[in-house]
């Protein structure tokens, strides 16, 4: 495709399971992108035309902008006309929200900064980030003005798009959702719309940055707030002896609500982190979304002692841990509860453990042991007497009841309950 817009070279800073998509479907729109990032690892990987993380589509995505010379990746920023942030915003100790990636690779931006340039910041953040952006760069470069400075005649326009792709869905979703752009000015605002017209199907809704930074952090919050009930839901039911897949779905026919689905706790590096930003900056106020990311956050440990009064009843419990991904049909394992409660059986030496994760070769270091081993989907259901599930795959759907009749089953995902 031709690319006619006014931004000739993109900068892409992160080039992980966000920037490295977002990069590549930029650069299949006849852009130039220089992809940057501290890993060498990745640079030499995407050079090749390889990938270094997984997500389906993305493989031939990048091979084929790297071949057609749109896509190069480096470690050190170069000159260009926009510079799109997509770094990590992990939080740290007492879930304080951690900024340094992001300070750091503006601080490095800035040192090849020119007049006309816009930075946009997709990493979700903290309300009040945006601004901070503008002064840690104009501290760097004391020859350009910024938007905190100088407004819209500021020589640098700086915004906020925070990225809302699914993973598993990215290259589509990237395209077609709609997206929320905040600029520090409205001129800012305007500007990153260009930008974001040259791949996005779905509308660009403008706004101001702390807006923006707020939008996504609600967004995740919402989600957070809502599993959490579905989450509560499950520990009162299996108090009161309902069970908890009946009582939703019954309750799901009223045509005004729509419970989400319980599981083993809420995993992945966003909803589970995301919420703490909101309760950061107004501790006294964030009360509901600060309880609902207990209320997820307690759920590994009530599944795992339902697992102990299990296989306490058992003279040698050989115990099935279906899952490891933090959801479903991903192989991505970080900040996973089933990780977590998979790690804490082994550790506990509750019995055999056989992890079955069909999308993963080997298993992670934390839980090699001497009592647990990776196992096909077949072998795990044969061998086991206690099956847990932690993550719904599609293909543990499949298996048939009557291979599970003889097996004490718990089934934290609801995947034999469901339907
Ligand atoms: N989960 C449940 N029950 C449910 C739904 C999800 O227990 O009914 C669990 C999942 O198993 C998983 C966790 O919640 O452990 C999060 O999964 P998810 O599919 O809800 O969301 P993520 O973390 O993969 O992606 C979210 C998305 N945000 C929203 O849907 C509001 C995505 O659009 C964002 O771009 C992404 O966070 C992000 O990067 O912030």
């Amino acid at each position: 495709m031709h690319n006619e817009s006014s931004f000739k070279r993109v900068s892409v800073v992160g080039l992980g399971y966000i920037g490295l998509p977002t990069a590549a479907v930029i650069a299949s729109r006849g852009v130039d992108v220089i992809g940057v990032d501290v890993s060498e690892y990745a640079v030499n990987t995407i050079n090749q035309g390889k990938i270094h993380i997984v997500e389906p589509d993305l493989d031939m995505l990048v091979q084929s902008a790297v071949t057609t010379g749109k896509l190069k990746a480096t470690t050190q920023p170069e000159v260009a006309d926009v510079f799109m942030i997509a770094v990590p915003t992990p939080f740290t100790e007492g879930h304080k929200p951690d900024l340094t990636y992001i300070e750091s690779a503006v601080k490095n931006i800035a040192k090849v900064l020119e007049k006309g340039n816009l930075i946009v910041l997709e990493s979700t953040s903290p309300v009040g980030t945006t601004e901070k952006m503008s002064h840690w760069m104009s501290e760097v470069r004391e020859d350009l003005s910024f938007p905190h400075q100088n407004g819209e005649q500021a020589d640098i326009q700086i915004a906020h798009c925070p990225e809302r792709v699914l993973p598993g869905y990215v290259i589509q979703e990237l395209v077609s959702n709609d997206r929320v752009i905040g600029g520090i000015t409205s001129r800012c605002a305007e500007r990153a719309k260009q930008l974001y017209k040259i791949f996005v199907k779905g509308d660009c809704l403008i706004t101001d940055a702390r807006t923006a930074e707020m939008a996504k952090l609600t967004e995740n919050s919402f989600r957070d707030v809502n599993i959490a009930f579905a989450n509560e839901l499950s520990m009162i039911s299996d108090q009161l002896n309902i069970n908890v897949w009946e009582l939703i779905k019954l309750a799901n026919r009223h045509p005004r609500v729509n419970i989400l689905n319980p599981g083993a706790g809420v995993g992945g590096h966003c909803i589970a982190v995301d919420p703490w930003f909101i309760v950061d900056s107004a501790p006294d106020r964030a009360k509901i979304i600060r309880t609902a990311r207990e209320v997820n956050d307690s759920k590994p440990e009530f599944v795992l002692n339902k697992l102990r009064k299990v296989a306490a009843e058992f003279k040698t419990p050989k115990i099935a841990c279906m899952g490891l991904a933090f959801k479903a049909d991903i192989d991505d394992l970080r900040e996973s509860p089933a990780v977590e409660i998979t790690q804490q059986i082994i550790h506990d030496q509750l019995g055999e453990v056989y992890i079955v994760e069909p999308h993963i070769q080997q298993l992670p270091e934390k839980l090699r042991a001497e009592n647990s081993k990776l196992v096909s989907l077949a072998e795990g259901l044969e061998q086991a007497n206690i099956i847990v599930t932690l993550t719904d795959h599609s293909v543990f759907k499949q298996v048939k009841p009557s291979i599970l009749s003889e097996k004490v089953i718990i089934d934290a995902r609801g995947i034999w309950e469901k339907d």
